[in-house]
């Protein structure tokens, strides 16, 4: 299960990943450093999401299958999906300012919750812990 609240550990290639994405140098640093942390409590096909960051704090719901918006730290907006593949979820959004897929995938590897992302050929992780 991906119910419980997950921390950033470390990070793969989410440097190079989010320069592909366009975000600048400064703006990369700090999303290195950010202190991700998500809540994941999943009722049936519903999933509520708590998202903390230095950034931000948020919280939403969404339906496997379902289309919905989502902004990135950085204003981006993207719409799309997630649904589940085996034991994995897989995300599947658009970028709506430009129309590129970004797609997502979550996984549970050892105890850790491992995100896997690709945006335009380049591909990064990152790696979550039980918190
Ligand atoms: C959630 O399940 O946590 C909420 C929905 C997240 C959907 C979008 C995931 C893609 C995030 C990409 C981050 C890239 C930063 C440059």
């Amino acid at each position: 299960t991906f119910n419980g609240t997950w921390k950033v550990d470390r990070n793969d290639n989410y440097e190079k990943f989010m320069e592909q994405m366009g975000i600048n140098m400064v703006k990369r640093k700090l999303a290195a450093h950010d202190n991700l942390k998500i809540t994941i409590q999943q009722d049936g096909n519903t999933f509520h999401i708590k998202e903390s960051s230095n950034f931000r704090n948020l919280e939403m719901d969404f339906t496997l299958g379902v289309t919905f918006d989502y902004s990135l730290a950085d204003g981006t907006e993207l719409s799309g999906s997630w649904s589940m593949e085996g034991e994995s979820m897989k995300g599947v959004f658009v970028r709506k300012d430009n129309g590129k897929q970004l797609t997502t995938i979550r996984t549970l590897e050892g105890g850790e919750l491992v995100q896997s992302y690709n945006y335009e050929g380049v591909d990064a992780k990152r790696i979550f812990k039980r918190s």
